[in-house]
C-alpha cells in the first residue's frame, strides 16, 4: 500500500508539474523573452524535452470570434455593415462647417454608431485560415490632431471589439495638441468611463504625426506596436495576421490592406485586391502589380517595398532598434519612406498581410492649415533622401530643383544609426526589393515618341479632337484647327508618350478602347501607364496609329466624325494618319 501511495503521489507531481510547464509556454512573452526556458527552470521546473515546445509553439488556432460576428450580423441601423448613407434635408445644418475642419463628412459620422459593423471583404480563404496561438501582445497607437470626435471614437471602438482581448494591452491615442475642446477632459472622462483599455496623451505642444507616433510608442508596454490613423475601422479578425510573420520573425512590419471609407457616403469598401507600395521620383506613394508567385497564395502575406505610412504592426524590439522614426521629421510627410526603407536597408522585411483589413477615410481635401513651418514637407523628403537614398536623391532633386537649396537640419544623429547598423545601400534596395519600380518609373524618363496635331489622310481636313471632353467620354474628329490659323487649348494635340499611350497634352488622360468590336470607340480614362487598352504605336512608314497587342487602326468616319479603332488595312485611306511631330531617334 505504501509504495502504491508514493507512486500515485509521484504522478500526480509529474501531471503537475506538466501541466504547469505547458502554461508557462502557453503565456510566453515574445519578444521580451523569448527564451522561456531559461523562465521554467529559474523557477524550478525541468522544461518539456526541445520537440514538444516546437509542437506546442507552432500550434495553429481558429482566431474568429464568432459570437461578435453573429451579432454584428443582426444589427440594423444607418451605415451598417459599411452601407452607403446620407443625410436628410433636415440634418444638414452643419454638413458644410464640419466639412471645411475635417476634409469629409463628419456631419454624417454622428449619425452613424461609434460600434457599427463593418462588412466582411476579406478573401473567402481567410476565413479557413488559422494563425499560431501563441501571439504578442499589442498596443494601438493613434496620433490625432483635431480628430472629429465620432470618427476617433469609431477607430478605438472597432479596435477594441475586434481584437482578442488578451492580445490587446492597451490603445493610446495621442492628442497632437488639438484645439478642439472635447480632446481633452471630455475625451479623458469618456474613455475612463466608457473604454478602459483606451487613454490619451496629450502633448503639449503641435509635434506633428511623427513625433506624435514616438510618444505614443514610448509609453507602450506591449510586444507589438501597431499604428493607426484616427478615421479608422479595423474589420473582423484583423489582428491575428498581422502578428503571426512578427511572431515568426520580430525584423518583420506587417501592414494590412487599406480599405476605403468613403468621404462623403461612409461607405466600406475595397480599393483593390492588393498591391506592392512605392513610390514616383517626385515621392508621391504609388503602387506596383503583385509579382506571379503573390498571386498564388492570394490569402499569404507579400513583400512590399513601401508601406503607405498610416497603418502597420512593428515589433517595439525592432522599432527601437531602427531608432524608432527620424525625430526631425515634422508635422507630415516622408515617415512612411524613412521607415520602409529603413526595415529593408537595415536588415528587415514588410510585408502586405491580405487577411488583415482596416478601413481608412481618404478625406477630400487635407483641413489644415500649414502651421506656420514653411515647406515641412521638402524639409522631410530631402532628411529622408540625404541619410537613406545615396546617389538615387538626384533623381528626387531633377524634379523638384527646390529640394537643392533647401536646409534639412542637423543629419548626424540619423546616419550614425545607418552606420551602426551597417544598413545596406539604397542601390541593393532597388535591385532587389523595388527591382520593378524603374520600369514603371524611371529615373531618368525618356523622351515622348511624337507629339502635336494628329491629320487624317483620308480627310484631311479632319484631325482628331478630344473636344475638351473627361473621363470615359468618346473622342472624335473635326476640322484641323491649325487650317483656321489657331493652335487651340490642347483639344487637337496630343503626346504619344515613352509609356506607348497616347495622352491629351496637359492632362494626364489617355486614349483607351476596352471594346474588341469592329468600330470600337476611343475613351479617354486616366493614364495607367500600364499598356493594355492603352497600348499606341504609331508605324512611320504606313502612318498607321496602331492600338492594342493584337493591333487594330486607328480610324474614323469622316461623315459623321467618328473616332473608332477596326481591323488594319492596308487599303484604307482612314487609317492614314500625319503626326506633326515624330521623333525618330
Ligand atoms: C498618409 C498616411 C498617414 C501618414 C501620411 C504621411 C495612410 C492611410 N495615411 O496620409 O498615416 O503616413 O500619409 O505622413 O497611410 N496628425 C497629427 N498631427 C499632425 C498631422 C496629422 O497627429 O500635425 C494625425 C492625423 O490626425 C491622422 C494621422 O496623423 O491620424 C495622419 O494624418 P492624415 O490622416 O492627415 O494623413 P493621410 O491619411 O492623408
Ligand atoms: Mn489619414
Amino acid at each position: 500500500l505504501k509504495t502504491l501511495l508514493k507512486y500515485i503521489l509521484l504522478s500526480s507531481v509529474t501531471v503537475v508539474f506538466t501541466v504547469l510547464t505547458y502554461r508557462i509556454f502557453k503565456s510566453k512573452d515574445f519578444t521580451r523573452d523569448r527564451n522561456s526556458l531559461g523562465l521554467a527552470r529559474s523557477i524550478g521546473i525541468e522544461p518539456l524535452a526541445p520537440r514538444e515546445v516546437i509542437l506546442v509553439d507552432n500550434e495553429k488556432i481558429d482566431w474568429h470570434d464568432y459570437e461578435q460576428i453573429e451579432k454584428e450580423l443582426k444589427r440594423l441601423g444607418r451605415g451598417e455593415h459599411g452601407k452607403p448613407e446620407f443625410l436628410s434635408e433636415q440634418e444638414k445644418h452643419d454638413y458644410d462647417s464640419l466639412y471645411k475642419v475635417n476634409g469629409f463628412n463628419a456631419a454624417l459620422s454622428d449619425k452613424i454608431a461609434i460600434d457599427r459593423s463593418v462588412p466582411d471583404i476579406r478573401h473567402k480563404g481567410c476565413r479557413a485560415k488559422k494563425y499560431l496561438k501563441n501571439l504578442p501582445t499589442v498596443s494601438v497607437i493613434v496620433p490625432f490632431h483635431n480628430e472629429h470626435w465620432t470618427t476617433l471614437l469609431r477607430t478605438a471602438v472597432s479596435v477594441v471589439k475586434r481584437s482578442p482581448p488578451h492580445l490587446l494591452k492597451e490603445v493610446i491615442l495621442v492628442d497632437d495638441f488639438s484645439s478642439k475642446a472635447f480632446s481633452k477632459k471630455p475625451l479623458d472622462d469618456y474613455l475612463a468611463a466608457n473604454l478602459t483599455k483606451v487613454r490619451a496623451i496629450h502633448l503639449p505642444e503641435r509635434s506633428g504625426l511623427i513625433r506624435a507616433r514616438l510618444a505614443g510608442a514610448r509609453a507602450a508596454t506591449a510586444d507589438v506596436l501597431v499604428f493607426l490613423d484616427s478615421h479608422t475601422e479595423a474589420n473582423v479578425n484583423w489582428l491575428p495576421p498581422l502578428l503571426e510573420p512578427i511572431a515568426q520573425d520580430y525584423k518583420t512590419c506587417v501592414c494590412p490592406f487599406i480599405d476605403v471609407i468613403q468621404y462623403e457616403t461612409f461607405e466600406y469598401r475595397a480599393q483593390d485586391e492588393g498591391a506592392r507600395g512605392a513610390f514616383d521620383w517626385e515621392f508621391f506613394y504609388k503602387r506596383l502589380p503583385l509579382l506571379p508567385e503573390d498571386l498564388k497564395h492570394p490569402t499569404e502575406p507579400f513583400k512590399s517595398p513601401v508601406m503607405a505610412g498610416g497603418l502597420f504592426a512593428i515589433s517595439a524590439k525592432f522599432f527601437w532598434e531602427l531608432g524608432g522614426y527620424d525625430e526631425g521629421l515634422d508635422i507630415w510627410g516622408g515617415e512612411q519612406y524613412e521607415l520602409s526603407f529603413k526595415i529593408w536597408q537595415c536588415g528587415g522585411q514588410m510585408y502586405d498581410a491580405p487577411c488583415s483589413r482596416v478601413g481608412h477615410i481618404y478625406r477630400k481635401f487635407a483641413p489644415f492649415p500649414n502651421p506656420g513651418k514653411g515647406d515641412f514637407v521638402g524639409r522631410n523628403y530631402k532628411r529622408v533622401a540625404e541619410v537613406w537614398m545615396d546617389e538615387y536623391a538626384q533623381y528626387l532633386y531633377m524634379r523638384r530643383p527646390q529640394y537643392k537649396n533647401l536646409d534639412p537640419g542637423d543629419l548626424t544623429q540619423q546616419r550614425a544609426i545607418r552606420d551602426q547598423l551597417h544598413c545596406k545601400p539604397f542601390k541593393w534596395f532597388m535591385e532587389n526589393v523595388a527591382f520593378d519600380l524603374p520600369l514603371k518609373y524611371p529615373p531618368v524618363e525618356p523622351g515622348d515618341f511624337g507629339f502635336g496635331e494628329i491629320r487624317n489622310l483620308g480627310a484631311p481636313e479632319l484631325c482628331v479632337d478630344s473636344l475638351f471632353r473627361e473621363r470615359d467620354q468618346a473622342v472624335a474628329v473635326a476640322p484641323c484647327l491649325s487650317d483656321a490659323g489657331r493652335k487651340g487649348k490642347g483639344e487637337q494635340n496630343f503626346t504619344l508618350s515613352w509609356h506607348k499611350d497616347l495622352r491629351v497634352k496637359g492632362k494626364s488622360l489617355c486614349f483607351d478602347v476596352s471594346d474588341p468590336n469592329d468600330k470600337a470607340d476611343v475613351t479617354l480614362y486616366p493614364c495607367h501607364g500600364s499598356k493594355g487598352n492603352q497600348y499606341w504605336k504609331y508605324d512611320v512608314e504606313k502612318q498607321w496609329f496602331l492600338h492594342g497587342g493584337n493591333p487594330r487602326c486607328l480610324d474614323c468616319d469622316p461623315g459623321q466624325k467618328r473616332l473608332y479603332v477596326r481591323a488594319c488595312d492596308e487599303s484604307s485611306k482612314t487609317q492614314k494618319w500625319r503626326f506633326e511631330n515624330v521623333n525618330l531617334t
